[in-house]
């Protein structure tokens, strides 16, 4: 097999979503019910539509050595039961998982951290901002915006995903809803330590 060589590639959904080396999907309501604080919302919602909430791809299996994943997530606009649109959100599940890199490419929103013990951290969103994730901290990004989010992410090929525990924690610390039609940063009452 010949050695990949090196490209370039526009950094937009579509065009991650075109590469050869793309893996990823789309995630409905459906698919991140269970993250949202208002359960008959969310029902409701799901009467009348499953809509699409982000979409993300990441590169992948590039060649056989490869280090690093690189990949692109938009989040569309919107909320339900008053929270905004966000990712399921997950902890890299080893002790010694990596490490992880975002830059906002536009629009705004936030992004909501844990560590191991449960401590909170939320980081405001926007064009052109770069965040560092330590390997430990559990990361959920949040359009708070009226546009769609999108955002470039890197990390270790090799990491592994722990969804499970989000899901047992009741998700995070915090949550962003609209309140006046301004987003704002409360605190979750379906969130607790395992
Ligand atoms: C991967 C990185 C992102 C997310 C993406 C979707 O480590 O954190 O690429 O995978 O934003 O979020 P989630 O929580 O559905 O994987
Ligand atoms: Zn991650």
């Amino acid at each position: 097999m010949s050695a990949t060589l090196p490209f370039e590639l526009l950094l937009t959904q579509q065009a991650f979503g075109q590469s050869p080396y793309a893996a990823g999907t789309p995630r409905r309501l459906s698919d991140i019910k269970d993250s949202f604080g208002d359960d008959a919302a969310v029902a409701a919602a799901l009467q009348i539509d499953n809509p699409i909430i982000y979409d993300f791809h990441a590169l992948r299996s590039i060649e056989a050595g490869q280090k690093l994943i690189f990949g692109v997530t938009t989040i569309y606009p919107g909320t339900v039961g008053g929270e905004y649109y966000m990712t399921k959100g997950h902890f890299h599940a080893r002790e010694h998982d990596g490490d992880e890199v975002y830059m906002v490419v536009k629009g705004n929103g936030y992004l909501l951290l844990q560590a191991r013990d449960g401590s909170p951290q939320t980081l405001e969103m926007y064009p052109g901002a770069v965040y560092y994730t330590p390997a430990t901290w559990a990361h959920r990004t949040v359009n708070s915006g009226a546009e769609e989010l999108v955002f470039f992410s890197i990390w270790a090929a090799d990491v592994q995903y722990d969804y499970e525990t989000i899901t047992r924690r009741g998700g995070f610390p915090q949550r962003i809803v609209q309140r006046d039609g301004i987003p704002v940063v409360v605190e979750n009452a379906k969130f607790h330590l395992d």
